[in-house]
């Protein structure tokens, strides 16, 4: 095999960010700009001669040129194998297990997750270590440093492998195995979840859709929902995979899984339904007339895991990112379980599953997750459900009756501001900074603030401290807003504001959140002058 060395330069812009590198396709088609993301991953993980690696991507444009050349990369440095789904394709949680199930050095997985996909859209690329998680930032800290210095980079000079059979297959002394993507998985799956409860069911005239949003999952979901428990054909649905997500935007929330929110708030509308998003990590959960809040699901999930097999024992504990709603933490208190307070992102979560402290994480943005994988995974919080409403006979909105009547409710909505100038963005962060001392005590929109502060991180397991992590003001009573900037985007900056208060009175238990929330939502504002400041008068996104 002959190997050509390739002199570059740093090229700028390669910080990872909230889940990895992410960019506009044809920012990653740039020469050498995957080359040397990628170079300075492995020269970040202290090279790859020896090692074993996975890799798979959710099948976006551009997956299948970027496998070709991270595979020649890795043969020319020395890999011994790599583990490659079957047309460079793997969920993220799936691709999370194979790193574990097979004890590898770690893997790649190509993914700009729920961001579009398409020459004009979205690329990236991220690093899982050995435990299948997410790199945590003392390792994409090296990596970015390696991007600053990077000088060159080995790749072998072959033709393009044939990675759509199942097999191994030769690059000089590297072996190239193919798998197939969904095996494993369904495997894990049954052995966590009562898989003939399901299918009691699903046999039984309770009727689910599940919408793949032209995603990863499709294959997945088709093989174990329809193929393994007897879903009716047809209910997966937008189930191949396509390089552009169909032209839409594969985020499983109610303004992006619009046509499934409208047939499941239709009559007649199917018992359950469920969206998960590019690579199959994010999940958003509907019953018949009930949309499910992520933060309401990771409750939900927590007081009544152990009635799924893999969670009989109980759980450790409980984790969440800090902009979730504390739904979680009523569950915590009432079951004496642990529950920590995380920074957005997986990666936080990753030493608090491997020390055995938590059993279930979850975050606002529609991830949800159990120490099965060192992902969120979107098919698994699905098949939880469905094992959970399987063996109550409850309806989801049941579920969610029972849930407030027992814990409290949460009211809860995120509100996105996209592609906001930049320097604005970071001036209404600022000015929230510079108001900390003076704003407790205040009142705005009837609201009187209790606490302003920015949120830290200590990790209690490796004592690693993240500063920086989202600016939390507190009112009286309970409620609070949370601001943010994304640290996934690629275009401007984008402002997300987290709204909660919490409701103790069973008489308001089912008020819309946008009006429940509606004094946090115009103190938030008042506060943060977030209309005047990105000149929008509405959010773009309202989860
Ligand atoms: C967003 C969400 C985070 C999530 C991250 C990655 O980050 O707010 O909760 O962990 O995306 O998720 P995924 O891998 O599904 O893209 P940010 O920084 O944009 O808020």
């Amino acid at each position: 095999m002959e190997t050509l060395t390739v002199q570059t330069q740093p090229i700028e812009g390669q910080k990872p960010g909230t889940s990895g590198l992410r960019k506009k396709t044809r920012v990653f088609m740039e020469p050498r700009f995957l080359e040397n993301f990628i170079q300075s991953i492995f020269t970040g993980i202290g090279g790859v001669a020896g090692k074993t690696l996975v890799l798979g991507g959710d099948g976006r444009y551009f997956n299948d040129r970027a496998a070709q050349v991270i595979l020649r990369m890795a043969a020319a440095q020395g890999a011994v194998r790599v583990i490659v789904g079957q047309n460079a394709l793997l969920s993220t949680p799936a691709a999370s297990n194979v790193i574990r199930k097979r004890k590898t050095d770690g893997g790649i997985i190509m993914s700009a997750s729920h961001n579009p996909g398409g020459p004009d859209e979205d690329f990236g690329v991220k690093f899982n270590t050995p435990n299948g998680g997410p790199a945590p930032e003392e390792v994409t800290d090296r990596i970015f440093e390696a991007t600053k210095v990077i000088e060159c980079y080995d790749i072998a000079v072959t033709e393009d492998l044939d990675l759509s059979t199942v097999g191994e297959i030769k690059l000089g002394d590297m072996v190239v195995e193919v798998v197939d993507p969904v095996a494993d998985y369904a495997e894990l799956m049954e052995s966590l979840f009562d898989f003939d409860a399901i299918a009691g069911l699903l046999k039984s005239g309770f009727r689910i859709r599940f919408d793949a949003m032209h995603a990863v999952t499709g294959p997945y979901a088709r093989a174990i929902l329809e193929d393994r428990l007897g879903a009716a054909a047809g209910s997966v649905i937008n189930a191949v995979p396509s390089p552009d997500f169909g032209g839409g935007h594969p985020d499983p929330n109610p303004i992006w899984a619009k046509d499934l929110m409208r047939e499941m708030f239709r009559a007649g509308a199917p018992d359950f339904g469920a969206a998960s998003d590019g690579d199959g990590d994010r999940n958003m959960i509907l019953g018949a007339g009930a949309y499910v809040t992520p933060s309401d699901s990771l409750a939900v999930l927590a007081a009544n895991a152990h009635l799924a097999p893999g969670y009989a024992r109980g759980l450790a504990g409980v984790a969440r990112s800090m902009p979730t709603s504390g739904a979680v933490d009523r569950v915590a208190a009432a079951r004496g379980l642990d529950c920590y307070e995380t920074p957005t992102g997986w990666k936080f979560f990753g030493n608090l599953l491997d020390a055995g402290r938590v059993t279930l994480c979850g975050e606002e943005s529609a991830g949800t997750g159990s120490d099965h994988v060192r992902e969120k995974d979107g098919l698994w919080a699905v098949l939880l459900w469905l094992n959970i409403l399987a063996v109550t006979g409850r309806s989801v909105s049941q579920m969610l009756a029972d849930h407030w009547a027992e814990f409290g409710r949460n009211y809860y909505s995120r509100h996105d501001y996209e592609g906001v100038d930049k320097a604005s963005a970071e001036a209404l962060m600022n000015n929230l900074r510079s108001q900390f001392a003076t704003l407790p005590g205040r009142s705005f929109a009837g609201k009187t603030v209790a606490s302003a502060d920015e949120f830290a991180y200590d990790d209690p397991v490796d004592g690693s401290h993240s500063a920086g992590q989202g600016i939390r003001i507190g009112f009286e009573g309970g409620g609070r807003a949370v601001f943010r900037l994304s640290g996934t985007g690629t275009v401007g900056a984008t402002l997300r504001v987290y709204l909660e208060d919490v409701c103790e009175d069973p008489e308001a238990m089912n008020r819309d959140p946008q009006e429940a929330l509606a004094d946090i939502i115009a103190a938030a504002d008042a506060i943060a002058g977030i209309r005047e400041r990105t000149g929008r008068p509405e959010p773009d996104v309202r989860t």
